[in-house]
C-alpha cells in the first residue's frame, strides 16, 4: 500500500480523500491555492504545499507546480479527485514519467474514452447499445445531411472532444442541421482545438442513468448499480439518487452488465461511470464514460456499503478489488442534494462569501460531506458546491421524509444556497412520484412564475 499520497484537488472531495487516506493509514499531502488557505482538509494533512495563485490555471491545473510539490513532499501517488486534472491524459503521462502513480485509469484509456467517437466504437464492439447515429465523425455538410435524413429528425450534433453537454446542437430540419453543423464545429474547435463532430438521434426528455464501476489491475470489474441524475440544470446535476425509481431489476442487470463489458473492452482500471440515456419506452443507450470519481459517488457508497475512494486507492496500489459482483447488494434508497453557494431565485447566480452560521444536519440516515464551517469564506474562484447532503433510508418514501427533516434542520447564513430550492422540489408531486427527466428544473421554474 502507498505510504504517502498527494491530493490534487480542493473542497469537499479533498476532505473526502483525506478521510479515506487516514483510515488506510496513508499520509496525505494537501496542495492549495493562495485563495484556499482556509480549506478544512489542510488541518488534517501531514504536509501542505501552496501551489500558486487563485486562478485554477495557475494552481490546481498547474502541472509543473503539482509535480514539484509531489517530488518535494516525496509522495508515491496522486489522487486527482474530480474536475481539474482528473481526466487529463497528458497529466497521467507526466506522473508516470516521474514515477508517481496516478490514482485513476491509465493515460491511454482516459484518452480513448475522452474521444466520444472512439468510446462509442468501443461500446458497439462490446455489444453495448448506443444512440443510433453517424458511424464515426461527420466530415462535411453533405454527409451531415445524409446522416440526419437517414436517421430522421430531430438529431443532435455533438463534439467528439466534448461530453457533459458541451458543444451540442439540436436540429429539427435540414436548415437547422446545416447551421448547427457549422456552429458545433466552430465551437468544438475553439473549446477543444478539435472540430470533430458526430450526429445522434435526439432522444426527447430522457432520464440520465449512470452505472458505477470499479476495476482492478487484475482484470476484475464489478458494477455497483445505477444512479439517476436526471435532475440537472444546464448540465449541472442538482440531485442524484439510487436506485433509479423507474428501472426494473432486469433493466438494472442488463445496464450493469453492459457497463462491465464496456469497461473490460476499454481496459478500464479504477472507479468510473458509464452514462446512459433512458428513453420514455424504457430503452437505454450508452452515451459516454466519466473516467474519474464523481461528485455523486456517496449515493452508491450508501446503498452498497462499498467505500469507493478506498477501493480506488487500493486498486491503484495493485491490490485486488475487495468485493466480487456477488457481494454487491443494493440496500434501501439513497439521495444526494448538492448544496451550492448559488441563489436559485436569481438564476443560480453564485453567492460566495462568509458563512456566518452553519448548522449541519445529522441524525439517522443523514450523511454530510462538506468542507464548510462557520467562519469559512467561500472563495469566488471555483465551483460553488459547499456541501453534499446524502440521505440513506430503507425506502424512497422514507428517504424523502428524512431529506425534508434534514434540510429543515440545516442552516447556512451569510450566503444564498440551493437549500430553499430543494425544500420546494420535495413538495412537487412529479418529484415525489419519481417522475423526473432532464427537463424537470426548467419546467419547475417555468411553473413557479
Ligand atoms: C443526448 C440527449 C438527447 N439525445 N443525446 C447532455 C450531457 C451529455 N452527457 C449528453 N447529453 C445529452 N445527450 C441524445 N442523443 C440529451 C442530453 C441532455 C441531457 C442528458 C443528461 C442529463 C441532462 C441533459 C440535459 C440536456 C440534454
Amino acid at each position: 500500500m502507498f505510504r504517502r499520497i498527494l491530493i490534487a484537488n480542493r473542497g469537499e472531495i479533498a476532505l473526502r480523500i483525506t478521510r479515506a487516506c487516514k483510515e488506510l493509514g496513508i499520509e496525505t499531502v494537501a496542495v492549495y491555492s493562495e485563495a484556499d488557505r482556509d480549506l478544512l482538509h489542510l488541518r488534517y494533512a501531514d504536509e501542505t504545499v501552496c501551489i500558486g495563485p487563485a486562478p485554477s490555471s495557475e494552481s490546481y491545473l498547474n502541472v509543473p507546480a503539482l509535480i514539484a510539490a509531489a517530488e518535494i513532499a516525496d509522495v508515491e501517488a496522486i489522487h486527482p479527485g474530480y474536475g481539474f486534472l482528473s481526466e487529463n491524459s497528458h497529466f497521467v503521462e507526466v506522473c508516470q514519467s516521474c514515477n508517481i502513480r496516478f490514482i485513476g485509469p491509465p493515460a491511454d484509456v482516459i484518452a480513448a474514452l475522452g474521444d466520444k467517437v472512439r468510446a462509442k466504437e468501443i461500446a458497439r464492439a462490446a455489444g453495448v447499445p448506443d444512440v443510433p447515429g453517424s458511424d464515426g465523425p461527420v466530415k462535411d455538410e453533405a454527409e451531415a445531411l445524409a446522416v440526419a435524413r437517414q436517421i430522421g429528425y430531430p438529431v443532435l450534433i455533438k463534439a467528439a472532444a466534448g461530453g457533459g453537454g458541451r458543444g451540442m446542437r439540436v436540429a429539427h430540419n435540414d436548415v437547422s442541421l446545416v447551421n448547427g453543423f457549422h456552429a458545433a464545429r466552430a465551437e468544438a474547435e475553439s473549446a477543444f482545438k478539435d472540430s470533430t463532430v458526430y450526429i445522434e438521434k435526439y432522444i426527447d426528455r430522457p432520464r440520465h442513468v449512470e452505472i458505477q464501476i470499479l476495476a482492478d489491475q487484475h482484470g476484475n470489474v464489478v458494477h455497483l448499480g445505477e444512479r439517476d441524475c436526471s435532475m440537472q440544470r444546464r448540465h449541472q446535476k442538482l440531485v442524484e439518487e439510487s436506485p433509479c425509481p423507474v428501472l426494473s431489476d432486469e433493466q438494472r442487470t442488463a445496464m450493469g452488465e453492459a457497463a462491465v463489458r464496456l469497461a473490460k473492452a476499454a481496459g478500464y482500471q479504477s472507479a468510473g461511470t458509464v452514462e446512459f440515456l433512458l428513453d420514455r419506452d424504457g430503452k437505454f443507450y450508452f452515451i459516454e464514460v466519466n473516467a474519474r470519481i464523481q461528485v455523486e459517488h456517496p449515493v452508491t457508497e450508501e446503498v452498497t456499503g462499498v467505500d469507493l475512494i478506498r477501493e480506488m486507492i487500493r486498486v491503484a496500489a495493485g491490490e485486488r478489488l475487495s468485493v466480487t459482483q456477488d457481494d454487491i447488494k443494493v440496500t434501501g434508497h439513497a439521495i444526494e442534494f448538492r448544496i451550492n453557494a448559488e441563489d436559485p431565485d436569481a438564476a443560480f447566480k453564485p453567492s460566495p462569501g462568509l458563512i456566518e452560521t452553519l448548522i449541519a444536519p445529522a441524525g439517522p440516515g443523514v450523511r454530510w460531506d462538506s468542507h464548510a464551517y462557520q467562519g469559512y469564506r467561500v472563495p469566488p474562484h471555483y465551483d460553488s458546491m459547499v456541501a453534499k447532503l446524502i440521505i440513506h433510508r430503507a425506502t424512497r418514501r422514507e428517504a424523502l421524509a428524512t431529506a425534508r427533516r434534514a434540510l429543515e434542520e440545516m442552516c447556512i447564513e451569510g450566503i444564498a444556497t440551493t437549500r430553499s430550492l430543494f425544500l420546494r422540489v420535495l413538495e412537487h408531486s412529479d418529484f415525489i412520484n419519481g417522475e423526473i427527466d432532464t427537463g424537470f428544473i426548467d419546467r419547475f421554474f417555468g411553473q413557479q412564475r
